[in-house]
């Protein structure tokens, strides 16, 4: 029997509405850790929202065979010389990949492999990208306005995080003079 309803998104904001819709925020304080530049991070205001996830899980977290979907919606901002961004993490499964398509703004999906090399990828409107298994990921909003994109992955992928608040990835994406350099990449 089909226990779920369908939710509603709007195409171009990303916004989700209907039952079973979730919502997360990250504001600067809980992102301890995360930029290059610590000093930068305590001086800002910590209750700016920094990014907030919608979430549409309609299995159970861990379930094999099923799909989770969500909308990010990243703010533009700097710390220090670095693009707001968001955490970043592994799969806890390691070989669960994941898509991102991108739906207003603009920036990078950085990715990191199990090797530690780093690249990113441009997001623009319709950007569609493919997160492949055992890659590290995170977003960094390079414009002026808020980045949004929807991701979908599977229900049994779950989130490492630990792996890159300990290790960090192997480069960092900075803003040089208006434009992205990632810095610390081979
Ligand atoms: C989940 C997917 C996204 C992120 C979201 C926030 O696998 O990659 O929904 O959770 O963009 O990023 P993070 O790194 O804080 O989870
Ligand atoms: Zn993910």
């Amino acid at each position: 029997m089909i226990l779920t309803r369908p939710i509603c998104m709007d195409l171009s904001t990303g916004v989700l509405s209907g039952l079973g819709v979730e919502e997360v925020s990250r504001t600067i304080s809980d992102l301890a850790g995360v930029f290059g530049d610590e000093q930068a991070r305590l001086a800002l205001d910590p209750t700016i929202v920094v990014y907030r996830v919608q979430s549409y899980l309609p299995a159970a977290n861990g379930t094999e065979g099923g799909l989770f979907w969500g909308t990010t919606f990243l703010q533009p901002g700097l710390v220090g010389d670095e693009y707001f961004m968001t955490k970043g993490h592994f799969h806890a499964k390691r070989d669960r990949g994941e898509y991102y398509v991108t739906s207003s703004g603009e920036g990078a999906l950085i990715l990191m492999d199990e090797d530690r090399r780093t690249h990113f990828e441009p997001m623009r409107p319709g950007s569609v990208h493919y997160v492949p298994a055992n890659t590290a990921h995170r977003v960094a909003n390079t414009g002026a306005s808020v980045l949004s994109f929807f991701a979908c992955w599977p229900s049994d992928a779950g989130h490492d995080y630990e792996t890159i608040l300990h290790d960090g990835f192997s480069a960092r994406l900075y803003c040089d003079n208006g434009r992205p350099k990632l810095v610390g990449a081979d």
